[in-house]
């Protein structure tokens, strides 16, 4: 039964709790403790109306007084901690200087990769996907290479185990991507791709972005001009592009783009050789054997591929002589971008 002595110990605790609340969050616990909803005081004044008659005007009066006296306590307290945090603030010395904040950037190749996509982005195309361990049958088989054929030594591959590769370049995006939709289609394919290759403008591992349109009636102006958009799109509108005769064997005809050199604009210097050309990409024209590999009528569909190695645009956007120095990771060298 409640009596005169449990609420003067319950003042007592309460009290010296509040006293030794060191904080806002100690100080809400008291609350809770003694005056929230199931707290031990609001229990007290819940059960009064079960006193006897003669108790109940006393324990009533001395509990809400209670009640009045830790809502006071604890309301003075709390202005009292607050005081002392902006005390502490005062104490700060504010002409110090500020830490320093080292911010994270994206590497210069990373970069160059989304300017890149977001040109053909704009332009409808998306992105498309694959694994970078690849069969022999998509990154050669398919794209019009079968065993045997010359065009194998192109690209120095890299074999994992009989008839799987890492993907010498991004072209086995087309056939998988082909595979799985129907023309009319767009789509634009980044990655890493690998070649056993390594001097100042070659590296084993480095970065293609593959272009693929097919739809009907696609021609070779319809090339040249997405192509020539992109260029000048990517290296300023002064850039004059020309197209060269190549080969590769899942397109026909074939080209290499050229782009009137960064450096010199045109009238030769090392950088270009003296001829004021640069070659930024291979392409052409889907060859009727890479369509029917992957059940497409090459009647009825016509396509224009291209292949861009991002190191070399990278390498003439930033003026950098060495492919080697974008991954050997050095800070100095990497915070210029
Ligand atoms: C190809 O890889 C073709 N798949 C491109 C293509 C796609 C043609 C679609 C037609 C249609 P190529 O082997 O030329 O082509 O490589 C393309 C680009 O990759 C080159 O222009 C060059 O910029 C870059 N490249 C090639 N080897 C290396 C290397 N070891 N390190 C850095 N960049 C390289």
């Amino acid at each position: 039964m409640i009596n005169q002595d449990t609420l003067e110990k319950l003042r007592k605790e309460a009290f010296a709790a509040v006293d030794n609340a060191k904080d806002e969050k100690d100080l809400e616990e008291v609350r809770i403790r003694y005056l929230g909803r199931k707290g031990e005081l609001t229990q007290i004044l819940k059960s009064i109306a079960t006193l006897p008659p003669e108790l109940k005007p006393v324990i009533g009066r001395l509990a809400n007084q209670l009640k009045k006296d830790l809502e006071a306590s604890l309301k003075q307290a709390l202005k009292e901690i607050k005081r002392q945090g902006e005390e502490k603030l005062v104490d700060i010395d504010l002409s110090l200087p500020g830490r320093p904040y080292p911010l994270g950037k994206l590497h210069p190749i990373s970069q160059i990769m989304e300017e890149i996509c977001a040109i053909f982005l704009r332009m409808g195309f998306s992105i498309a996907k694959g694994p970078e361990v690849e069969l022999d049958y998509y990154n050669f088989e398919a794209l019009n290479i079968p065993q045997d054929h010359p065009a194998r030594d192109m690209q120095a591959t890299f074999y994992i185990a009989p008839g799987i590769v890492l993907r010498t370049h991004t072209s086995p995006i087309q056939i998988r991507a082909m595979e799985t939709m129907r023309p009319p289609l767009r789509i634009i394919a980044p990655g890493k791709v690998y070649r056993c290759d390594s001097d100042v403008t070659h590296t084993p591992m480095f970065h293609q972005i593959e272009g693929l349109l097919v739809d009907r009636k696609v021609s070779f102006a319809d090339l040249k001009g997405l192509l020539t958009v992109f260029a000048q799109e990517t290296f300023g509108s002064q850039t004059r592009v020309r197209f060269r005769p190549s080969y590769f064997p899942f397109t026909e005809p074939s080209v290499e783009m050229d782009i009137s050199c960064v450096i010199c604009g045109g009238k030769g210097c090392r950088v270009c050789g003296d001829t004021g050309w640069l070659e930024i990409l291979g392409a052409g024209m889907v060859h009727p054997n890479v369509f029917r590999a992957v059940g497409y009528t090459p009647t009825e569909w016509t396509g224009l591929a291209f292949g861009l190695g991002v190191e070399r645009i990278a390498m003439l956007k930033f003026g950098i002589d060495d492919i080697r120095l974008f991954y050997e990771n050095h800070l100095k060298f990497l915070e210029q971008f």
